[in-house]
């Protein structure tokens, strides 16, 4: 009886266990990939929104073979060991500083009852290099690309009144087609970890993890502030994108004894509008003056989803000489750093980023380049607040164009990916004043020195792909200059598409090594050439010589503090001679971790003008002394 029934109603069966399966979430191996959009707006708490920081002591598991996924660790990880989250695997744990390949991370959640009627997301802020990311066993999503976070939404996967798994996945595979590369053929650039680029290529959940609710009605997903101004009157021109289908809005600007309401009506979810802002106080370095901007959605005259993000009314352009910060001559003072500290690895350390700031201050410095990926949000929060000026770079460091067409669309893809990442998080940022695409772009696998030997053809294919980076920048975000930084002896032709001319320059240590003074002479001449060629505005964003703490001469000697001065003294001259030099960044701020090579001592650049943990050298004191009186002759 039960087998007739069965046969006479397999179809039905089939097609019923179809519907459900596909009714289901994704099951394990079933990922939706990271959308760059969805994480324009970061989680914030008001009446609407919710958010949890799931910071803290995680279960985590080496997985060496990756067996992890095939033996469904997704279900409960077991004999594992804890980790801290933020922060790099490689500082926390005694055997595994070298370990570049998968990583599992395990947490528990509960998700407060208020949230019932919300949509719940996921966001990770980094997760270096790659993740999958499993809620109750249930395979969510993945995003490749490291320092930028990705969201997913998470009402399918969770329960309620019961708590949650968390498991990410996290890989740190360095590899050729990967941005940055790694484990290079043929690279010049010896070193252990094979990462073709000078800082430790630290693995993990570097930020922090948040789940966050938004209203389910509608809700904001994405704000875009441009500011302008003429006269005493600033302009935002306000881009809003929500999620759902309301036709209503308001926009709200607030500062400076004012209040500016404005109503804004939705087309298929998107809605743009111009506010004026009478007697504007515009954003600088001396006047670091913030908006607060909310957006608001409403149904029916009621407010469902609100949003509010500070920013500042300020302008950038250029001049054949000059960077303009609303309409004046800036000059750029300050340095090239990295998210790197002891233990923390590349783990978000507020005390050291507020540290880091207090410092930058005190020597004067009045900007610095994310160098060499962006940074954890809170840093384009304290420059908005400290008006500290700022270079926003992609992780596209090290980047070149060796490889077959797959590993070259890939790069390519990847820097795309980037971009839109670095724009769509950190746009409405004042402090932010330039985008960087990349750092020292090359077509050979080293770290620098290289010359283009490739065909005319092959240079033009670059120079083509090169430029669809800065069309995409430029296309998410005509407010702000676009440049990339090229390397020593490197290609001088992708100068033609940038808004600046950027370079880093070691003439006097690793060329004329010793010899400040020639290394003073030749970037002159170098960069005079450069400006007479393309009429840009120059910026000297990486110069700088090893130092080693301690290590003093009476006549300047390299690895000494003596030396360092010497170098930064005649690199700063050189600068104060040309009127179209803009900015010098010194290389860098603070000593850091490096992977192990002969010319790095100890596993560590020395450039340092503070020591990795924050104590001046000598050159931070010449800074100071120079910065600061540049600043009072103003
Ligand atoms: C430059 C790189 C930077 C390095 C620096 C150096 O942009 O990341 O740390 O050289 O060699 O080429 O110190």
């Amino acid at each position: 009886m039960y087998h007739k029934l069965y046969h006479n109603n397999k179809w039905v069966l089939f097609i019923m266990l179809t519907c459900l399966v596909s009714s289901l979430p994704l099951y394990a191996g079933d990922f939706s990939i990271a959308k760059p959009k969805d994480i324009a707006l970061s989680p914030i708490q008001n009446s609407y929104r919710d958010k949890i920081c799931l910071n803290g002591i995680w279960n985590f598991k080496k997985d060496s073979a990756n067996q992890g996924e095939s033996q469904q660790w997704y279900n409960g990880l077991n004999h594992f060991r804890q980790i801290a989250v933020p922060g790099s695997w490689n500082e926390q744990f005694t055997d595994m500083r070298d370990y570049m390949a998968w990583g599992w991370y395990e947490t528990e959640t509960y998700i407060p009852r208020s949230w019932k009627n919300d949509k719940i997301y996921i966001r990770v802020n980094d997760a270096t290099y790659a993740a999958k990311i499993w809620v109750n066993g249930k395979a969510v999503g993945e995003h490749e690309g490291c320092h930028v976070p990705f969201a997913f939404e998470l009402n399918n996967y969770i329960n309620w009144e019961a708590s949650n798994r968390i498991t990410i996945k996290v890989e740190n595979i360095l590899k050729p087609e990967r941005v940055p590369t790694g484990e290079v053929p043929g690279s010049a650039f010896g070193n252990f970890p094979n990462a073709n680029y000078d800082f430790f290529p630290y693995a993990g959940l570097n930020r922090s993890v948040e789940l966050y609710s938004v209203p389910s009605v509608a809700s904001i997903h994405d704000i875009t502030v441009r500011p302008d101004f003429e006269g005493t009157t600033g302009f935002m021109n306000v881009e809003i994108e929500q999620k759902g289908a309301l036709s209503s809005g308001k926009i709200i600007v607030e500062g400076f004894g004012k209040k500016i309401e404005k109503s804004v009506s939705f087309t298929e979810g998107k809605a743009k509008t111009k506010v004026d802002i009478p007697d504007v106080h515009l954003w600088s370095p001396e006047t670091p003056d913030l908006y607060d901007v909310t957006v608001q959605l409403s149904q029916n005259g009621k407010v469902v989803d609100s949003y509010t993000l500070k920013t500042g009314v300020r302008t950038v352009g250029v001049t054949e000489n000059e960077i303009l910060l609303n309409g004046k001559p800036v000059f750029l003072n300050g340095f090239g750093k990295h998210e790197d500290f002891p233990i923390n690895g590349r783990g978000s350390a507020y005390p050291v980023m507020v540290k880091d700031f207090e410092l930058m201050k005190w020597t004067g410095a009045n900007s610095f380049r994310t160098t060499h990926y962006p940074y954890d949000e809170e840093y384009y929060h304290m420059a908005d607040r400290e008006g500290i000026m700022v270079i926003g770079e992609t992780p596209a460091v090290g980047l070149y164009f060796a490889g077959d067409s797959v590993q070259l669309s890939k790069r390519q893809k990847t820097c795309k990916q980037y971009i839109q990442e670095m724009i769509y998080r950190d746009k409405n940022h004042p402090s932010i004043i330039m985008w960087c695409v990349a750092n020292e772009p090359s077509d050979k696998a080293t770290l620098g020195f290289s010359v283009m030997r490739k065909t005319k053809e092959e240079k033009e294919r670059m120079k083509n792909m090169f430029a669809e980076s800065f069309s995409l920048a430029k296309s998410l975000d005509p407010t702000r200059l676009v440049m990339y930084v090229g390397v020593m002896m490197g290609p001088k032709e992708w100068f033609e598409l940038t808004d600046v001319i950027a370079i880093n320059r070691y003439y006097g240590w690793y060329t004329a090594p010793g010899d400040a003074e020639t290394g003073g002479y030749v970037v002159g001449k170098e960069i005079d050439k450069l400006h007479k060629q393309f009429k840009k505005p120059c910026m000297i964003t990486e110069f700088g010589a090893d130092t080693y703490p301690g290590c003093h001469d009476e006549q300047a000697e390299m690895f000494s503090e003596e030396y360092q001065v010497e170098f930064i003294k005649a690199y700063l001259d050189v600068a104060d001679e040309r009127p179209y030099v803009t900015g010098m960044h010194v290389w860098n701020f603070a000593d850091f971790k490096t992977s192990q090579a002969i010319f790095r001592f100890g596993g560590f650049n020395y450039k340092g003008v503070f020591t990795r943990d924050r104590k001046p050298k000598m050159a931070a004191h010449y800074l100071r002394e120079r910065w600061m009186n540049s600043n009072q002759n103003k």
